[in-house]
């Protein structure tokens, strides 16, 4: 994928697992999702509950075909082997993680995205070949609960200001109430859980995102 592709489809990136969906199955929130106008698609299956083995291989499947089907590309977290088996677009990792270097090197043909939390960082995964940055938490959230501290959009303004063009999205605590302000601090979109997973209608929840980071 050419990078400024890469850029329009970080707009609105999908982040979730099952234990995000509230109960609903995944398969229905990641259709409702896509209806609504997501770009991208992480599948996350972390925290309480989450699946594991088979089963997550599974629920997996059912959310890479969804996407194939509608042309949304699918990155699972963290997951070498499961990004593998399931023929994913992209893999995202985090600073806790398999070196960057070394993600890039084996899945050469993959979308490599890694979590940035300052200028430093993001100057390390630009250098260790990332396709785009993470940056967060913007603000404070409940699904990640070993979460740095919140950032804020000033994160992002500081990683652009210091000469980092790669395609970014800001991610944490991030609803259709304050995402124009990650935008407006130079990221080419906003990752979500919540305000997507948990809404009581996620396509009205991803239409109305998108409304407000046009
Ligand atoms: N990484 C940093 S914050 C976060 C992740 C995976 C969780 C974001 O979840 P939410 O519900 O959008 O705040
Ligand atoms: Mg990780």
């Amino acid at each position: 994928m050419k990078i400024e592709q890469l850029r329009k489809a970080l707009r609105l990136y999908l982040v979730m697992g099952s234990p995000n969906c509230g109960g609903a199955d995944p398969a229905a929130v990641l259709e409702a999702a896509i209806a609504g106008g997501i770009t991208m698609f992480q599948f996350r299956e972390k925290g309480a509950g989450a699946l594991q083995g088979a089963a997550k291989l599974e629920l997996g499947a059912r959310l890479r075909r969804l996407c194939a089907q509608h042309a949304i590309p699918f990155i699972v977290n963290d997951d070498e082997g499961l990004a593998l088996e399931l023929a994913a677009d992209g893999i995202h990792i985090g600073q806790e993680d398999a070196p960057a270097a070394d993600i890039r090197q084996r899945l050469k043909n993959m979308i490599v995205g890694v979590s940035a939390h300052d200028l430093a960082e993001a100057q390390a995964a630009l250098a260790e070949g990332a396709d785009y940055l993470g940056v967060g938490p913007q603000y404070a959230t409940r699904t990640k609960p070993d979460a740095r501290e919140v950032q804020g959009p000033a994160a992002i303004q500081r990683i652009r200001a210091g000469g980092i063009r790669l395609p970014l999205v800001g991610i944490g605590g991030i609803d259709a109430t304050n995402a124009s302000h990650v935008i407006r601090a130079g990221a080419d979109g906003v990752a979500v859980v919540s305000a997507i997973a948990s809404a009581h209608s996620p396509r009205e929840a991803a239409a109305e995102l998108l409304r407000n980071i046009k």
